[in-house]
């Protein structure tokens, strides 16, 4: 079967939000960062509207450096808050079109509508109308790629933004591709970049040309990878659940449950290794996703996207308990539940998005200490306090 895949990525997310907010900063250069003000290059630009581009102003890059290059942009302070908020109706609008949504990151998705195309048109008729919608509904505009696989429409959203819209008909992949450079190539980052372009090789076509056998010679594994890639081949599946990289923890009742509290502290339970996994991992999830199955095997899920990546349970509990209550269905069985952390960032990473600031200490440390005393007598020896389970109704 051919899929249908859209990858929908947000216009310059952060400074297109200011810009509708701030009619006057409309058709000017905004510089979204941390800091904006301070010339002495404390602070990063989290990403600017496509005026400020121009200037070779982009993410990530020093405010200072920014400065010296428009002197003439607005310079603001991102509120993470709103962005989050803003994401979140996004997130929403892609759930009209299929439940095969698989946030990437705070302004980007996968959609495999494969299976809406009977009621909902072809690729590019989804694709025009989710454009629409955005616009119509948030006054923002995204560019999506249509392809038949991730990879693929991927590459497609990013080639005519902002505002685009790029088709690539399944069987034309290869040739979709050819003309672009090798760092398109998921996998392929500067340091590939440079080794195969002494070797003459700097194009997608250059790649698809090669030995298959040459370039897993070259360079092992990720020479297959790059040559299934070059060919326009990419059978990973969208994943809701599983969103970008995910930790997470299920679990089946012995038999099916209505009983809350049974819910709770078994959700408790399931937050807690995931959060324990997530310190052992050093890292943080942005995103909460809790999954609910009934007795009939109806499976459904929920997320919601933190305004800062979390590790502990005091932070992700709530979230999860909230979510997994607005599933469940009166007089329906329960019979199984999970919870998910995704979108991780390891700390340094965390650090590195200006905009997401660390968690506060204080809860670190907390949650350091239970790790080494649940690590010395088991899973069971300390009960928090602090998360009071709910009354029975
Ligand atoms: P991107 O989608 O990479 O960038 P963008 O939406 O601003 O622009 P484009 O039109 O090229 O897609 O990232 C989404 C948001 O994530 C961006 O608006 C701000 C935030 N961000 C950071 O805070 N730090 C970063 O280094 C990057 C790359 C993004
Ligand atoms: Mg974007």
């Amino acid at each position: 079967m051919i899929r249908t895949i859209l990858h929908v990525d947000m216009d310059a997310f952060f400074a297109a939000v200011e810009q509708r907010d701030h009619p006057e900063c409309r058709g000017k250069p905004v510089i979204v960062g941390s800091d904006p003000r301070d010339g002495r290059g404390r602070g990063i630009v989290a990403t600017c509207s496509y005026e400020a581009r121009k200037f070779g102003v982009h993410s990530a890059q020093p405010i200072s450096e920014a400065w010296r290059r428009c002197p003439q942009g607005i310079y603001v302070r991102g509120d993470m808050a709103k962005y989050v908020r803003v994401s979140e109706r996004i997130m929403a609008i892609f759930l009209q079109f299929t439940d095969r949504v698989e946030q990437v990151s705070i302004d980007e998705a996968f959609l495999d509508v494969t299976g809406s195309r009977t009621l909902l048109g072809s690729g590019i008729d989804m694709a025009r109308n989710v454009k629409q919608i955005i616009c119509q509904d948030l006054q923002l505009t995204a560019s999506v790629g249509v392809a038949g696989n991730k990879f693929v429409a991927k590459v497609a959203s990013d080639l005519q933004k902002p505002d685009g819209l790029v088709v690539v008909e399944p069987g034309r992949e290869q040739e979709f591709l050819a003309p672009l450079p090798i760092r398109r190539l998921w996998g392929v980052g500067p340091k590939t970049e440079e080794a195969l372009s002494r070797l003459g090789i700097r194009l997608i076509s250059d790649i698809a040309r090669m030995e298959r056998a040459e370039l897993a010679l070259r360079l092992g594994q990720s020479g297959e990878h790059l040559w299934q890639l070059a060919h326009g081949r990419d059978d990973r599946e969208v994943s809701p659940e599983e969103g970008f990289k995910s930790i997470g923890h299920e679990t089946t009742f012995d038999r099916d449950t209505g009983d809350r509290r049974l819910l709770h502290d078994t959700l408790l339970e399931l937050t807690e290794k995931v959060s324990r996994r997530l310190r052992a991992h050093r890292a943080r999830g942005r995103v909460i996703t809790v999954k609910l199955r009934e007795a009939d095997f109806s499976t459904s899920t929920r997320r919601t996207t933190l305004p800062q990546p979390v590790d502990t349970t005091e932070k992700i509990f709530p979230v999860a308990w909230r979510l997994i209550q607005g599933l469940m269905r009166q007089g329906k069985l329960v019979r199984l539940i999970g919870v998910y952390a995704s979108h991780l960032a390891t700390p340094e990473e965390a650090g590195q998005l200006p905009l997401f600031e660390p968690a506060p200490e204080r809860d670190r440390k907390l949650a350091q200490a239970f790790d080494k005393i649940t690590n010395r007598f088991g899973d069971h020896s300390i009960t928090r306090a602090a998360l009071v389970p709910p009354r029975k109704k």
